[in-house]
């Protein structure tokens, strides 16, 4: 499985200027940063009927993805719609995957010059959907990649608001240290028993709603999870896992990192295909300064 890494990026999407000094102030201080701006109405309906044209097609194309969810699969009536590995498929999402509006403030959080693509998601909660995303820190389930200089964009196609299932985080919380990955269709609060009663004391969450076209940034050591979606809207989130240039394997199984991707060695440098440099901003690379 090759994707094909030519693109020219959609033109209905905002600027690419990156995090003001105050966003990726906030990003430091609480381990995520919300709402930016990164599509506009005509880039939202472009990307909205590309996932709209994939979802029914999920089970035919799932051999050709990096995963579905085998809890949704099974209970789609109860858990969360969740695949990776879209961009494989879906040359809509692969444009976004190098796009600057979405590039440049990953790379701006990541204080680095090139970024490295690790894989996108979908999140999908239909109207009335009473599915949750656990608590949970992106880097419990990122272990065999390290450092962990990774982070997640969370792009919503639709508003999204504390009765639709919109993302929570709690701030402070990329400093906790690692905590263990739950299943995908755990409890909301199911990492509650996993914490230090200190941890329990600053567990004090924050709701982002976004408008449709807005994202969220949050450090891969940030604890977020969302609720179920109790309003008539749908809620679907495009999201974006990007890592620092310099990531190596760090898995001594010799697994591959995403089912179908030729596997590494141990301590390998994390590049091929599938994880390509989608920003470089070294003096004289293309595009670069
Ligand atoms: O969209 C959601 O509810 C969960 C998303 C998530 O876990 C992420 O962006 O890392």
């Amino acid at each position: 499985m090759q994707p094909d890494l030519s693109t020219d990026a959609p033109a209905a999407v905002c600027g690419g200027s990156g995090l003001t000094p105050a966003q990726l102030e906030a990003f430091h201080r609480d381990g995520f940063v919300g709402p930016i701006d990164v599509l506009d109405d005509a880039g939202v309906a472009r990307a909205r009927a590309a996932l709209d044209a994939l979802l029914p097609r999920l089970g035919e194309l799932e051999p050709e993805l990096y995963e579905v969810e085998a809890a949704w699969s099974e209970r789609p009536d109860e858990v969360v719609c969740h695949f990776l590995g879209g961009w494989l498929v879906e040359p809509v999402l692969r444009e976004l995957v190098f796009h600057p509006a979405i590039t440049t403030p990953c790379a701006d959080a990541l204080g680095v010059d090139r970024l490295r693509f690790w894989h996108d998601q979908v999140f999908y909660k239909p109207a009335g959907h009473p599915g949750v995303v656990p608590w949970h820190q992106d880097e419990s389930y990122w272990t065999r990649t390290a450092p962990a200089n990774h982070v997640t964009l969370n792009l919503l196609l639709d508003d999204a608001d504390d009765a639709s299932g919109c993302l929570m985080f709690v701030p402070g919380s990329h400093r906790f240290g690692l905590l263990p990955p739950l299943p995908f269709d755990s409890p909301l609060e199911a990492i509650a028993e996993r914490l230090t009663p200190e941890q329990r004391a600053a567990f004090r969450p924050w709701a982002v709603p976004v408008r449709a076209g807005q994202a969220t940034l949050h450090h891969c050591r940030t604890l977020h999870g969302s609720g179920p979606n109790r309003s008539s809207r749908s809620r679907r989130a495009l999201v974006f896992n990007y890592m620092g240039p310099d990531t190596r394997v760090a898995d001594p199984s010799g697994a591959p990192l995403l089912r179908g991707v030729a596997p590494l060695p141990f301590g390998a440098l994390v590049e091929g295909p599938h994880f390509p440099i989608v920003l470089d901003r070294r003096a004289g690379a293309p595009g670069g300064a």
